[in-house]
């Protein structure tokens, strides 16, 4: 809202002085209070009215004999939180007053005028974007209100979009979608109002949260430390169709998207909507010199006189073929270059952003320093191939960008369940071109870039006329990392030394990283036995310290206090897998056999594991009957007579699993040949290597 600070209604005046009075002395009388602010007191009577209607005052019977005594009024958290807005937005009409006359009088500008509000005789791209944090005084006074208000702690993916919100990144939204926004963005890309917006930024929270709220009440923002960082006022709750959603925003409701698996099995079930007041930037620890909101990046391209800035998006550690394609950009749009990676959320299994940030800074000298920069953000990815490119062009012109680069396969999200892309390779770039004028930043498209011997270079796959007569080469991201994981060699045309040592230093050779071997089967299946068999003959081999976490076990000492409904069965399984994915993470090698029965869960485990190492999943597929018939502890009969209730195979499900890396029949084969399947199998992973 541009130019917005100028404009502030006489209603608006009256009543922020209204607020202002009764912040300052909510025991005065009527009398005073109308005094105070030159008001009649039929006219206090009114606006008295109007902003308890309007929620901003609470008003409490003194039981006062004197009738102008009788109540007290004062602000309520969304009063003191429109006082804050509104004071803010006088001072900014102030400033720009101010700024305008210095302009006049001397030719140039004050600099008075904070950074936020300072809305025009600038560049469109280089003019502050509204952000929805209140000043620094206000934030104090709402942060001390809204101690008393119902908390929402919110999630990892909440928090980066939280932070967007409130700095401008996500600019035009003034906070999470109405029902109606989310419906028209889920059908249209449009916000209600039209404005092109293709993600729909939801707070999901669970059906209990949900129903404890009632509709205009406010929230308190928290991140898992319980630290406040805003209020929200609930305008809406609804239960999305979420099948519809994955449809619609990420093209197919198929679990093997990142972004539909975590609709469906990480978020809740219910969603709020309603404005968000920005208290507090969520704190970080790490690289914060280089984390930069919007109008700070506005400020850092104003200061320095970029005119033109052409932002590149990454969540990969960045490769010559990548630095090539930057340059071209940058030459092409004759523009600055701002390296814009995402430290947030990324696809599962990337490289952890620690080591790809080290990775950034260790080429970054590769680049003159005079005309490139390069900046964190803290965005959490869908991986939504082409609505995500358009979503993630308006954040980079809210960043202040004028120009962004679409490559290949932009935020694509790998296979369909069907082993298919699930978008062809440029349909991002088709549709930032349709709505580029729109989105406000100008698209720099390439295509795919390889390398070419002969002439020791990188140049876009389809500009190459002489294709036949020379030597193309190319490393896939897949290829990279095995070349990693079994320790070959990764050759110079391709990276940067600096880069490849310190993917190396995270990514040791498989042989040297800890893994997780998970078994699952039938109670009485053998998946017990066999993990210790496992774990005897890996000790024998020696080299990682090897720990067994074993169904029985883990309910003896991790999870006594669990039964066996499905709640508590995936709070168990969730347990080991934390643990399993420590000890992967520290180099270690986790054995664990319980039945783990849902293949969701069991694939929440895998993710998480996978952040640190190999999941090998090893399905005891012995069957119920066989397992019946062994009845090793006697259950079976006991479940079969309704003693024990809930029994997998008997009373409960198991999900088979579908793609395992291994499946072992224990029927007519001994322990200690199913064991060695394992080894062989891990062996041929390059998990263990011969000495
Ligand atoms: S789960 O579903 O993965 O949480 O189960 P898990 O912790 O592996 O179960 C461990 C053992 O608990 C015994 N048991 C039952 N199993 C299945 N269903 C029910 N209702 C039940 N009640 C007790 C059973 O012996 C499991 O043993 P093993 O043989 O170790 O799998």
């Amino acid at each position: 809202m541009p130019g917005s600070a100028a404009i502030i209604t006489d209603e608006e005046d009256r009543l922020f002085r209204l607020l202002r009075q009764l912040d300052r002395a909510p025991e005065a009388s009527q009398r005073a209070t109308a005094e105070a602010i030159g008001l009649s007191l039929g006219r206090l009577n009114a606006e008295l009215r109007s902003a308890t209607d309007a929620g901003f005052i609470r008003v409490t019977d003194r039981n006062s004999s004197d009738r102008r005594q009788r109540y007290a009024y004062s602000l309520t958290l969304k009063g003191a939180a429109e006082k804050a807005r509104l004071t803010d937005r006088f001072l900014a009409r102030k400033f720009a007053e101010y700024d305008a006359l210095h302009a006049e009088l001397t030719g140039s500008h004050s600099h008075l005028i904070p950074v936020k509000h300072r809305t025009n005789l600038m560049q469109n791209n280089l003019a502050p974007i509204p952000e929805l944090y209140v000043s620094y005084d206000s934030a104090q006074k709402l942060k001390v209100e809204a101690a008393d208000l119902v908390s929402w702690d919110l999630t990892p993916r909440q928090i980066c979009d939280l932070e967007l919100l409130m700095n401008g990144g996500f600019n035009p939204l003034k906070g999470f979608l109405t029902e109606e926004d989310y419906d028209s963005v889920v059908d249209t890309m449009r916000l209600k109002d039209g404005s092109l917006w293709p993600m729909p930024i939801t707070l999901d929270v669970n059906e209990d949260f949900a129903q404890s709220l009632e509709i205009g009440q406010d929230i308190a923002l928290r991140d898992q430390e319980g630290v406040i960082l805003g209020t929200m006022t609930v305008t809406d709750r609804w239960e999305p169709n979420k099948s519809k959603e994955a449809e619609k925003v990420f093209g197919a409701d198929d679990l093997a998207h990142p972004a539909v698996n975590y609709l469906h099995n990480t978020a809740g079930k219910i969603y709020l909507g309603g404005p968000v007041t920005g208290i507090q930037q969520p704190v970080h620890y790490d690289f914060r010199g280089s984390r930069e909101t919007p109008n700070e990046l506005r400020a850092y391209f104003r200061k320095l006189g970029w005119r033109k800035v052409v932002a590149f998006q990454t969540r990969n550690p960045l490769h010559r073929a990548h630095q090539e394609l930057t340059f071209r950009a940058a030459r092409e749009a004759q523009a600055n270059l701002l390296i814009h990676p995402v430290v947030g959320m990324t696809k599962p299994g990337d490289v952890d952003h620690f080591t790809r940030v080290r990775c950034y800074e260790a080429v970054l000298d590769k680049y003159p320093a005079s005309t490139t920069h390069m900046s964190l953000l803290n965005l959490a990815m869908r991986m939504a191939g082409p609505r995500e490119a358009v979503w993630h062009g308006l954040i980079r012109a809210n960043h202040g960008c004028t120009h962004f680069i679409v490559g290949r396969d932009h935020a694509g999200p790998g296979k369909n369940s069907a082993g298919e892309d699930f978008y062809g390779p440029y349909d991002a770039q088709d549709l930032f071109r349709e709505h580029q004028d729109e989105i406000g930043i100008e698209m720099v498209d390439f295509k795919h870039m390889v390398y070419v011997q002969e002439r020791a270079q990188y140049e876009p796959a389809d500009e190459i006329k002489d294709k036949d007569s020379v030597t193309i080469l190319n490393i896939s991201g897949t290829e990279l990392r095995r070349r990693l994981a079994e320790g070959l060699e990764i050759p110079e045309w391709f990276s940067f030394p600096e880069v490849v040592k310190e993917l190396r230093r995270t990514r040791p050779p498989r042989s040297q990283q800890g893994f997780t071997v998970f078994f699952t089967g039938f109670s009485g299946s053998g998946k017990s036995t066999i993990a210790n068999a496992l774990m005897v003959k890996l000790m024998e081999m020696g080299g990682r310290p090897v720990t067994l976490l074993d169904g029985d076990i883990v309910r003896k000492n991790l999870s006594s206090e669990l039964g066996f409904s499905k709640e508590h069965r995936d709070l168990n399984i969730r347990r080991i897998g934390y643990v399993a994915s420590e000890i992967t993470k520290n180099g270690g090698i986790a054995i664990c056999a319980p039945i783990a029965p849902y293949s969701t869960t069991r694939r929440a485990v895998r993710e998480d594991i996978e952040a640190y190492g190999a999941f090998v999943e090893v399905h005891v597929a012995t069957s119920i009957e066989e397992c019946e018939r062994r009845d090793r502890k006697g259950l079976y009969k006991l479940a079969r007579e309704g003693k024990i209730k809930e029994f997998t195979g008997i009373s409960d499900p198991y999900d088979v699993p579908e793609n395992p890396e291994l499946r072992v029949e224990t029927e007519n084969v001994d322990v200690d040949n199913c064991a060695h399947q394992v080894i062989l199998k891990l062996e041929s992973m390059g998990l263990i290597a011969a000495n």
